[in-house]
């Protein structure tokens, strides 16, 4: 059903623009969110994002016609993005497409040529040296880091899992070997069970894995699988496992057992791109990397949920950790 939507929504702008024969001097933004945005805090502060910084740019330009934004939910099956992206570029009304994820900027790369008139800002992500395309990227090293710090610490079996939704570059070259380095730290005998669930929206599968990990010992859990995160949930809610979040602050999507939730703060960095771009001040070609030390990460230790959760003494050595790491 979530596919025949996305289809249709991608259908109707490939259909009204092909409608529209000249383009007006209004700015049109597409966000192309390639997932599903009620399951992935990412995508829904993605368009939130967009959405303010569209306002905020209206608001403060009553004199020129607003921009309009429109929002095209690509869904989950990833084989399917390279012809969607180019359908909406191919419609040639979009001035700006906006969207997130650290795949997207290799595969619009070949349209650049074909369509060179279009613009790509693309968060989450990393490549410079196209002058239709802007990257921004999240420095996430120590989100991981953290998270594995305060499982490690938090642990009684001392064994902690990763719970995935695909193997991916920064996954198998951040999040992973960051997240076993901070559980080292923290106790140089804890181990990582690392499990892929295959997808970004199967909770069931998400919960058969945490599941067997629970059996088999392991005690805190970070999930980065969007929707099949629900199924972890589940399975912590169950066994009594303790959760890291990453992405937003989700310690009520799982009262008394997340212990740290880091979030990456997008709802900004969609809108300054928004801004940046109506405002004509984009440096395409560029990366901009931002991360703790600017604000763009963040760890939510001082939420009531982790204060309850967590030992007074292991919060205080996780502040004093991120702090040192800031
Ligand atoms: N993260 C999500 O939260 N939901 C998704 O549907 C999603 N899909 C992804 C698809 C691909 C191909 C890749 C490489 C990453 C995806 N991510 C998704 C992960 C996201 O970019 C980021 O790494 C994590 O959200 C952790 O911050």
């Amino acid at each position: 059903m979530k596919k025949i939507k996305a289809c249709l929504i991608l259908a109707a702008a490939v259909f009204f623009a092909g409608c529209s024969s000249q383009k007006s001097n209004v700015k049109t933004i597409a966000v192309f969110v390639p997932g599903i945005i009620a399951d992935s805090p990412t995508f829904a502060k993605l368009v939130e994002g967009a959405k303010k910084g569209v306002a905020e740019f209206n608001a403060a330009h009553s004199d020129k016609e607003p921009a309009v934004l429109e929002i095209m939910e690509a869904g989950t099956n990833q084989a399917e993005w390279k012809n969607q992206v180019t359908a909406l570029t191919a419609t040639g009304k979009y001035d700006l497409i906006l969207s997130s994820n650290p795949s997207l900027p290799d595969m619009i790369e070949p349209l650049t040529k074909q369509f060179p008139d279009q613009k790509y800002i693309i968060l989450d992500s990393y490549k410079e040296g196209n002058s239709n395309i802007t990257t921004v990227s999240y420095r996430q090293n120590e989100q991981a880091y953290m998270s594995g710090y305060i499982s490690g610490l938090m642990s009684k079996t001392k064994k902690i899992g990763l719970v995935a939704a695909q193997e991916y570059p920064i996954m198998n070259n951040i999040f992973l070997p960051e997240y076993t380095r901070g559980a080292k730290d923290a106790d140089p005998d804890c181990t990582v069970d690392f499990r892929i669930v295959g997808n970004w929206y199967d909770a069931s599968k998400g919960k058969e894995l945490a599941d067997a990990m629970a059996n088999s010992g392991v005690d805190a859990i970070l999930p980065i699988c969007g929707g099949a995160a629900q199924g972890v949930i589940a399975s912590s809610m169950e066994h009594g496992t303790y959760l890291t979040w990453f992405d937003s602050n989700g310690y009520s999507r799982a009262p008394g057992h997340v212990i740290l939730c880091s979030e990456t703060m997008q709802v900004q960095a969609a809108c300054d791109a928004v801004k940046e771009y109506l405002e004509e001040k984009v440096q395409w070609g560029t990366v901009k990397e931002v991360g703790l030390k600017d604000g763009f990460i963040m760890f939510h230790t001082e939420d009531l949920e982790c204060i309850a959760n967590v030992p007074e003494n292991i919060r205080k050595l996780v502040i004093e950790k991120i702090e040192s790491l800031r």
